[in-house]
């Protein structure tokens, strides 16, 4: 038997009977309606789909403040973390929000209606105390807490809710599964003990070890149940995930272990997180839960030190654990040892055997520039998946953006770099040339600061997505202000490297070379607003590389600039 739900009852709330949808769909197209945020949507996917029992909608206030004190709904049964729907002040007034009012709660990615809300109350959270109380700090550098202050809004809308239509999905639809059906598959199976083990990372030879003794110590089969709904930022993308967690799956004796996807929006929150992912875990059947060493933990506070204990996870459950009728297993840690090619729990490894071990910071080093992963550590299938993802920087893309005055050489710098490039080979290199964005892509712009901004917003996006796929990208122009460039590293960034290479040409200098006469014109008033002469040039503060044309030859340029990359790996091994 699956393990009963929390509170006793599975909320499963999506109506079985056709004729009460099709109801509540006419309805919800008749009602105002809120288009939900993505942890919002998160948080009502497993509302609807009992993952939150007994939990039948957003938190009243009466509930949120007794979650918040006490760990408990007003009704006594425990439950760690507030589920809240947020809204503005505006909302309130352009939707008439009050009580009693019903409201359609709607997917944001295709404005599908998935609820409708009989609005209960609206009140005023206090956003500190919550903070200090759920979250343990009410510290920016914690994930949820900045969340709390920067995007939910001032107000708490509570009320239950009726499910229209669960959110649809199209990535690995065949592994979500709501809590009745994972009951139904466990019952198929004959399943009675299950272990549910929680990830947000992809999973080595170490994790299945120590899933596997878990297993077997309790007799029971095992639940890989990672979250695919919002993780820690960061962390590495659900997709690669999820095909880690389908070939490391195949690794198991055949039999024990299933994969299932969950829909959290996780909130970092350590030991009242742990709790909640125990009780949701309850509802999806499972028996057992294993909780590591700073399970859910959200990194350091803004004085360098840990948000949590590192078992105060475990604590809390293990305190409650009788309550909520579900067995804590500890995350036994193992350790590899070469000697004999296994892996045994790190408390029994024998005085002086040899361990090997990699950590976090290291694989992401061995990803990052293609260095070997030893097949003790992970398996090759794993192994090429997340290099797949995770390309190393002579596979990666980036942007060598040169910024400069009219005439200061960097159009001859940019050609020449081309051509270098294209000489070293390995990705398609594309040169973006300030004639070619003028006249292709801000053709309608003039020089006004805001316009520039603009057209170097616009560069920005189209470098960032060549540089996403994988292309060497070359752009040159004046981008006289220091904000706009550093908007266009940030957009660069997320997706491979940013060289900001200032030509520092002397104005002078630059007039000098001018040979269309353009200073000249600007000098007497015919061109308005020219960079160097009555608009202004603010110089880099954060250039990786300052070349001057009129002291070094172009070619002692271009030799710099492929030097610099050639150090950042991105031509091979570093
Ligand atoms: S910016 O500031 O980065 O948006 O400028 P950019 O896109 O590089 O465009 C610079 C070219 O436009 C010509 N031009 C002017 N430059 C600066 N100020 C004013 N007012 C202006 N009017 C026209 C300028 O000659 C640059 O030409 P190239 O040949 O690209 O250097």
């Amino acid at each position: 038997m699956a393990n009963t739900p929390h509170g006793g009852i599975l909320k499963d709330l999506v109506a079985r009977d056709l004729p009460i949808r099709s109801q509540l769909l006419e309805e919800s197209a008749t009602l105002a309606s809120i288009v939900l945020t993505e942890r919002q949507l998160c948080d009502l996917e497993l509302i609807i789909s009992g993952g939150f029992s007994p939990l039948e909608g957003f938190l009243n206030e009466k509930d949120y403040k007794s979650v918040v004190d006490d760990l408990r709904l007003a009704n006594g049964a425990l439950f760690s973390i507030p589920i809240n729907l947020d809204v503005s002040q505006e909302d309130i007034d352009a939707l008439s929000l009050q009580p009693n009012k019903r409201v359609t709660l709607r997917d944001p990615r295709n404005d599908e209606p998935i609820a409708i809300l009989t609005i209960q109350d609206i009140y005023t959270p206090d956003k500190v105390k919550e903070a200090v109380q759920v979250f343990g700090d009410d510290d920016l550098a914690h994930p949820a807490v900045k969340y709390l202050h920067q995007n939910v809004k001032e107000f708490y809308v509570g009320g239950n809710v009726q499910a229209v239509q669960p959110p649809v999905h199209y990535d690995y639809v065949a592994y979500r599964n709501t809590p009745a059906e994972l009951r139904a598959y466990f019952q198929k199976l004959n399943w009675t003990r299950v272990v549910a083990f929680q990830t947000r990372n992809p999973m080595h030879r170490a994790h299945r070890e120590l899933t596997v003794r878990a297993a077997r110590s309790r007799q029971a089969n095992v639940l890989i149940n990672p979250v695919v709904g919002l993780t820690k930022p960061g962390d590495i993308d659900h997709f690669t995930r999820v095909r880690v967690y389908e070939a490391i799956i195949r690794r198991y004796p055949t039999g024990m272990a299933a994969l299932s996807l969950l829909p959290l929006a996780m909130r970092m929150a350590g030991p009242r997180e742990a709790l909640w992912h125990a009780i949701i875990r309850k509802n999806h059947g499972s028996t057992h839960f294993i909780i590591g060493r700073d399970h859910a933990g959200p990194g350091k506070n803004s004085a360098g030190k840990d948000f949590y204990g590192p078992y105060d996870a475990q604590y809390l459950v293990e305190k409650y654990k009788d309550e909520i009728d579900i067995e804590v297993v500890p995350f036994q840690q193992v350790t590899y040892l070469p000697d004999s090619d296994e892996y045994v729990p790190s408390n029994e490894v024998p005085a002086g055997a040899k361990t090997l071990d990699i950590s976090g910071t290291e694989l992401r080093r061995r990803l990052r520039t293609g260095a070997h992963i030893p097949e003790w550590f992970s398996y090759p299938e794993v192994v090429a998946l997340l290099r797949e993802s995770h390309p190393p920087r002579s596979k990666q893309g980036f942007t060598v953006f040169l910024t400069g005055y009219h005439a200061s050489k960097k159009e001859s710098i940019a050609r020449a770099l081309q051509v270098a490039l294209n000489q070293q080979g390995g990705r398609s290199i594309s040169l973006l040339l300030g004639e070619t964005i003028r006249g292709k892509l801000s053709s309608e712009l003039g020089f006004s600061k805001r316009e520039r901004d603009i057209n170097i917003n616009r560069l920005g996006f189209v470098s960032a997505e060549l540089t996403r796929a994988g292309a060497g990208v070359i752009v040159a122009p004046i981008a006289p202000y220091e904000e706009a460039r550093q908007q266009a590293r940030q957009e660069v960034e997320k997706s491979g490297g940013f060289f900001l290479v200032h030509v520092a040409t002397p104005l002078e200098q630059a007039i000098a070379w001018d040979r269309d006469g353009v200073y000249e014109r600007a000098k007497k008033g015919e061109i308005k607003g020219f960079t160097g002469i009555d608009d202004p040039y603010e110089v880099p503060k954060h250039a990786e590389l300052t070349v001057n044309p009129a002291v070094e030859s172009v070619a002692q340029i271009v030799r710099r600039i492929v030097l610099l990359l050639d150090q950042q790996g991105y031509f091979g091994d570093v």
